[in-house]
């Protein structure tokens, strides 16, 4: 694959390199924003590794294109994030982290944005954007937007069940001025109003919260379409000491452009194809779903802060990319695999004797871990289960699965053959309660329930078993040569 040298510069450069290479289909007639695009890209998304991006030139109601299924396949994914393969971007990450003396987890992420630093990450501030091209200030109005819905139970009886998808959220820490950014789903209610849906283990909802406290109305701006690796950062679980834009300029290796709001102090990407700027009253709470969610189910309806439209900027010609979430494989499932690859180096920074995480795409991510480890003492697979409960969203993991280090977890068969083989259910699960994701319904509280973990390593003495571990099968190196060569002579291709 010949990649791109620079940076993408904006959204529009990223569906040009798409186009070249063949990676992406017009479809010219006219198609409506609701649920039909939604089906279109669903049946793409399912077709042999991901199908093509998809550019809707003609959107019912709306002047406005629609670019769907940008990420949705390795290929595209490893485009969008200038790499080869997605386990690349791991080397570069642990490079970064070895410019640094050898510390823990937490000291080295503290450590990140120096590092960042260092190699001219930071984004830079610029006075002009192509995002306010034009400013709607007067009478700001979404309905203009080919803002999609994606499923039939979406939303509420009240409206039309639009939703914007690939949102990035800008916020700032209003004691520090921190700034964060998180793709949160907005749910369109009307014309200026929108649910603002951050799950309370969030970087944004933990800024609401202190707004909240000094009773102080808080700014916001909805930033859609971006440069791919802008894109991919908002749904990065970073720390909330490292902002995503720091991240996304170390992914792309240029600076973000950052263009101050109209309205408010909040930063955007200057290139962003469309901004929402606006606010949330402290404690102004509303129905917010039901959504078609990523777990292939509806996640249910629930009260979440309301967003104010204040102003909307946006590019003469803007281009609106959505995703479709729904039965995994989706887009997302894509982003997840670019997460998974960025975050082993991090966490093994604490768990060295972790060589490798699958999280298989059917566990949508917090449903199923799979984990290969160097086990070197009795108890060391439970060690980890316990560790990685404890670390940012693994948290959320409702099942972490141990394998010893010659099991290549990336081959789900193979792994779920040996964990089923190996597993003595009394003496190898852990199971514990603790905090779960929003999403999962399957608890009989939200967001809290029980996990499991299953230590599938080989057992010792020291573990109880009093049995010698039997050998796996392979045949000997001899016989396999001999069959190599005479592969032919038997008659075989
Ligand atoms: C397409 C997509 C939609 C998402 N929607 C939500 C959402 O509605 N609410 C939420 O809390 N997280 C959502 N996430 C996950 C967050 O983006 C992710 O947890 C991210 O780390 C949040 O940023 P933060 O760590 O700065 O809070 C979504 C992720 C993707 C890829
Ligand atoms: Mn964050």
């Amino acid at each position: 694959m010949v990649l791109c040298l620079m940076a993408y510069k904006d959204l529009r450069n990223f569906i040009a390199v798409l186009e070249k290479k063949g990676l992406l289909q017009r479809v010219a007639v006219e198609v409506d924003p609701l649920l039909e695009i939604s089906e279109i890209t669903d049946r793409m998304c399912k077709s042999p590794k991901g199908g093509k991006a998809l550019f809707f030139e003609k959107i019912k109601g709306s002047a406005y294109p629609v670019i769907t299924n940008l990420f949705g396949s390795f290929e595209r994914m490893a485009l969008a994030l200038e790499v080869e393969r997605l386990d690349d971007i791991a080397g570069r990450i642990e490079a970064l982290l070895n410019q640094a003396p050898p510390k823990t987890f937490f000291e080295k992420l503290a450590l990140l944005p120096t590092l960042f630093e260092f190699s001219n990450y930071l984004p830079r501030k610029v006075r002009r954007g192509p995002c306010q091209e034009v400013i709607e200030q007067g009478d700001p109005d979404l309905s203009k937007f080919p803002i999609i819905k994606c499923w039939p139970g979406d939303g509420q009886p009240t409206d039309e069940g639009r939703f914007i998808t690939f949102p990035m959220v800008f916020t700032k820490d209003p004691e520090r001025g921190h700034p964060n950014c998180g793709m949160y789903r907005i749910h369109v209610y009307d014309k200026t109003t929108t649910g603002m849906h951050w799950h309370i283990h969030k970087d944004g909802a933990r800024h609401y919260d202190r707004y909240k406290a000094l009773g102080k109305k808080m700014p916001a701006a909805i930033a859609v379409g971006s440069d791919p690796a802008v894109i991919y950062a908002a749904s990065a679980p970073l720390p909330e000491s490292i902002d995503e834009m720091l991240f996304a300029g170390f992914l792309r290796r240029e600076p973000v452009e950052m263009v101050k709001c109209i309205t408010s102090d909040i930063e955007v990407p200057a290139n962003s194809e469309l901004v929402i700027e606006g606010y949330l009253e402290p404690g102004e709470m509303r129905i917010e779903g039901p959504f078609g969610d990523h777990t292939g189910f509806y996640s249910s309806a629930d009260y979440y802060p309301v967003f104010h439209v204040s102003c909307i900027t946006h590019r003469k010609d803007m281009i609106y990319p959505a995703t479709i979430v729904g039965k995994p494989p989706m887009e997302d499932c894509y982003m997840g695999k670019a997460t998974e690859r960025v975050f082993l180096p991090l966490i093994r920074l604490d768990f060295p004797e972790i060589r490798d995480i699958n999280l298989p795409m059917e566990g949508v991510f917090h449903n199923a871990a799979l984990i290969s480890i160097k086990k070197s003492y009795p108890g060391h697979a439970k060690k980890i289960i316990h560790g990685l409960w404890g670390k940012g969203q693994m948290m959320f993991a409702k099942l972490l699965i141990i394998v010893d280090s010659d099991v290549d977890v990336q081959n789900v068969s193979y792994t779920a053959w040996r964990v089923l083989n190996n597993v003595d259910w009394k003496r190898d699960v852990v199971i514990a309660e603790g905090p779960l994701d929003d999403l999962d319904h399957a608890a009989s509280w939200p967001r809290y329930g029980s996990k499991m973990g299953i230590d599938a390593t080989r057992k010792t003495r020291e573990e109880g078993m009093m049995r010698d571990w039997p050998e796996e099968l392979f045949m000997s190196e001899e016989i396999r040569k001999l069959v190599d060569r005479r592969w032919r002579e038997y008659g075989f291709d």
